[in-house]
């Protein structure tokens, strides 16, 4: 087959795909109070019904270490991806997980440098830094191509979705994993695209769960940065 007949099947293919959207409402929020509404963070993904995923090649994502946080606080990857962790603040930090999903765990991370880890393993890797204790992300691992993270509206939008019957699935960090499994639902798709009526996730019963440092201990009281030089506190 020549290129140009490569060309023609994947723009026959991609227009025969529709793009799936929606809205995403978070409520219930013990934080709702306190800060600008966002439902931001929420992952929305589409499960085939029948067969097999699509073999894609990985994909790459980056979440880097700024202002003392992981940015951005959610990512959605497919498996075999790469995550880049640049560090764009002046001292050092960690990227490690412990917990579900893949563990891992970068190592002391210098200023200005960056560090890569390929996900392989399908599901939620909650991640911490060893060094400051408020950092956490979330990195959402999935066995489908079909994804995205809502935006501080809420807003989703998944593209290039083929024809054929999907279950709709949500994960949101702070719901319970029941709430999450009654909002699943099933879809059907064809070469339309398709708007999905607002999904509201609620936040009722969540509570913070504590974490321990990549050791399994307790964080020490004092974090002493350790760049540009020792004694330096935050
Ligand atoms: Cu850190």
């Amino acid at each position: 087959m020549t290129w140009r007949w490569v060309i023609f099947f994947s723009l026959a293919a991609a227009a025969w795909c529709a793009t799936v959207s929606g809205k995403v409402e978070v409520t219930d929020s013990k934080a709702a109070g306190n800060r600008e509404k966002d439902d931001s963070g929420v992952v929305v993904w589409l499960e085939a019904l029948a067969g097999a995923p699509p073999v894609t090649a990985g994909g790459q994502a980056t979440m880097a270490h700024k202002n003392k946080t992981f940015v951005p606080h959610v990512i959605a990857v497919r498996t075999g991806s790469k995550v880049r962790f640049p560090n764009l603040d002046p001292f050092f930090h960690n990227a490690f997980s412990n917990y579900d999903g893949q563990v891992f765990d970068i190592g002391l991370h210098p200023p200005g440098s960056a560090r890569e880890v390929t996900f392989r393993r399908p599901g939620v890797v909650r991640l911490f830094c060893n060094i400051h204790p408020t950092m956490s992300a979330i990195i959402m691992v999935l066995d489908t191509p079909y994804f995205a993270v809502t935006n501080a509206q809420g807003a989703y939008a998944i593209t290039m979705v083929p024809p054929g019957d999907y279950r709709l699935k949500l994960f949101h960090e702070r719901a319970l994993a029941g709430v999450l499994t009654a909002l699943e639902r099933t879809i059907t798709t064809g070469p339309d695209d398709l708007a999905l009526p607002t999904i509201s996730v609620s936040e009722a019963g969540y509570l913070v769960p504590p974490h321990t440092n990549k050791y399994g201990k307790d964080y020490p009281a004092i974090v002493v940065d350790q760049y540009p030089g020792p004694g330096r506190r935050q």
